[in-house]
C-alpha cells in the first residue's frame, strides 16, 4: 500500500505512535509518506520506503494566524497527487482530520478516491477537542471519516458519550517495539545517578497541567523520607518552572534531577524502579507502558485508559485522582520489598508484551485494507 501519515512531529505520544507505526508499515514493503511541519523525531534513518514531505505555510502581511490546515490539505493534495496514495491515516484530530477531508473531496472532484481514517489520542477528545470553537469541526471529521480508531477502550466509550457519534470506532490500542524498549545493561548510568544503590522513581512528561506533576514530587517527597532514593524528571512544558520551583523548597531537592526532552528514553528507563504517573487525565498513558516494557513498574491514578494497562497490585497500583498518599504508601510497599518489587517488574514487562507492535501493526494493516476496501465498494 502507499500511505499517507499525517502526525505531530514534536515528542507527545500521538506523534510517537504515528512515526513507529509508520516504520514498521515500511518495513513490512508498504510506502509510507510523512506528511507534516518537521522531521518526525523518532523519524531519525534513512529508510527505503519512508518519504517525508515538509509542509510550509507561506507567510503573507494580512495573515495574523498562518493558515496550517488549508496548507496541509494542499500538501497532502499534492502528494496523493503525485505518489498515488491509496490512504491518509491522520493521529490526532485537530486539525489533521478536517484537513485530510477537506483534500479528499478536492481529489474527489478529478477522480480520485482517498480514503481517510482518523485515529483518536486522548485531548483531542478529552480536552482541546470539547471545545466549543473546535467540537462541531471533530465531531464531523469523526462522523465523516472513512476509519475511526481511538487508542483504548475509555477513549472510544468518552468519544461515544460526549460527542455525537453515528459511526463504529474501532479500538487498536498504541503498542511497543521491544527491539527499541527491553530492559539494557547500564549498570555504569545507574551508578552515576544513585552511587549508593538508591532506588530511582521516574516521570516522563509534557509537563501539562494535566499530568500532575505535582503529585509526582508529593510522592517523591514522602517515600524519600522513608527510604533513600532519587527521582528523575523527563520532559518539558508548560508547568515545568512551577515544578522547579516546588523541589527548590523541597528538603529533598538534591535528590531530583530535571532532564529535560530525552530522545533516548529507554536508557532512563532501563535504570529506574517505578514510574510515576498520577494524570488527571490519560487515554492510554504510553510512556508509561514503555516503562512497563523496561521492566518499570507503575503507580498511577485510575483514570482514562490506565487501567487498561496498569493491572492493580499486579503490574503496579491504582489510586483515586490526586491521593498522593495512597500512591505514596503503594509506591513504598514496593520499593521496601525487594521479593515483591522484582515480581512486579516481571509482571509489568509481561503486561507490555501483550501491546507488541508485532501483534498490533498487523491489526491496522488488516484496518487499512478494510476501509480501502470499503471505499470502493461503497463508490460503485
Ligand atoms: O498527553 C500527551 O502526553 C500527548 C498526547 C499526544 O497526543 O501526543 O498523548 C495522548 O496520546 C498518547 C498516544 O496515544 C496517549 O498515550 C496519551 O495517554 C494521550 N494523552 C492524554 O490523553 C492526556
Amino acid at each position: 500500500m502507499k500511505i499517507g501519515i499525517i502526525c505531530y512531529p514534536t515528542f507527545g505520544g500521538s506523534g510517537v505512535v504515528a512515526t513507529e507505526l509508520g516504520k514498521a508499515m515500511a518495513d513490512k514493503g508498504h510506502k509510507v509518506h510523512f506528511i507534516t511541519y518537521n522531521r518526525p523525531f523518532r523519524l531519525d534513518h534513512y529508510h527505503e520506503n519512508i518519504y517525508y514531505h515538509e509542509v510550509n505555510v507561506p507567510d503573507y502581511p494580512l495573515f495574523e494566524h498562518l493558515p496550517y490546515e488549508t496548507a496541509l490539505a494542499g500538501k497532502l493534495v499534492d502528494v496523493t497527487r503525485f505518489d498515488n496514495l491509496d490512504l491518509v491515516h491522520v493521529h490526532y484530530a485537530i486539525p489533521h482530520a478536517s484537513a485530510a477531508l477537506f483534500a479528499k473531496n478536492i481529489l474527489a472532484e478529478s477522480g480520485k478516491s482517498l480514503p481517510v481514517i482518523t485515529t483518536l489520542h486522548g485531548t483531542d477528545i478529552t480536552l482541546v477537542g470539547r471545545d466549543n470553537t473546535y467540537a462541531p469541526v471533530v465531531e464531523y471529521s469523526i462522523n465523516k471519516s472513512d476509519g475511526v480508531t481511538a487508542v483504548s477502550k475509555s477513549l472510544k466509550e468518552e468519544t461515544e458519550e460526549f460527542f455525537n457519534i453515528k459511526r463504529e470506532i474501532e479500538v487498536i490500542p498504541n503498542f511497543i517495539d521491544f527491539t527499541r524498549f527491553s530492559k539494557l545493561d547500564k549498570d555504569h548510568f545507574k551508578k552515576a545517578i544513585a552511587p549508593n544503590d538508591e532506588k530511582i522513581l521516574i516521570h516522563v512528561s509534557n509537563f501539562r497541567k494535566l499530568k500532575r506533576v505535582d503529585d509526582v514530587i508529593r510522592v517523591f517527597n514522602g517515600v524519600r523520607k522513608e527510604i533513600p532514593c532519587k527521582l528523575l524528571l523527563a520532559g518539558d512544558g508548560p508547568e515545568r518552572a512551577n515544578i522547579e520551583t516546588l523541589c527548590r523548597n523541597s528538603e529533598y531537592t538534591d535528590d531530583i534531577r530535571f532532564l529535560g526532552k530525552q530522545e533516548a528514553i529507554e536508557e532512563l528507563l532501563a535504570v529506574s524502579d517505578l514510574f510515576i504517573m498520577p494524570s488527571a487525565s490519560e487515554s492510554f498513558g504510553l510512556a508509561a507502558l514503555e516503562g512497563m516494557a523496561c521492566r518499570v513498574p507503575l503507580i498511577s491514578s485510575n483514570i482514562g485508559g490506565l487501567p487498561e494497562i496498569n493491572i492493580h497490585g499486579k503490574t503496579g497500583f491504582l489510586s483515586d485522582l490526586s491521593d498522593a498518599e495512597d500512591m505514596t504508601r503503594n509506591a513504598l510497599l514496593l520499593l521496601k520489598d525487594d521479593d515483591k518489587l522484582n515480581e512486579f517488574k516481571e509482571q509489568a514487562y509481561l503486561q507490555a508484551r501483550k501491546f507488541d507492535i508485532e501483534t498490533v501493526m498487523p491489526v491496522y494493516e488488516k484496518y487499512y485494507e478494510k476501509v480501502i476496501q470499503d471505499s470502493k465498494s461503497n463508490a460503485k
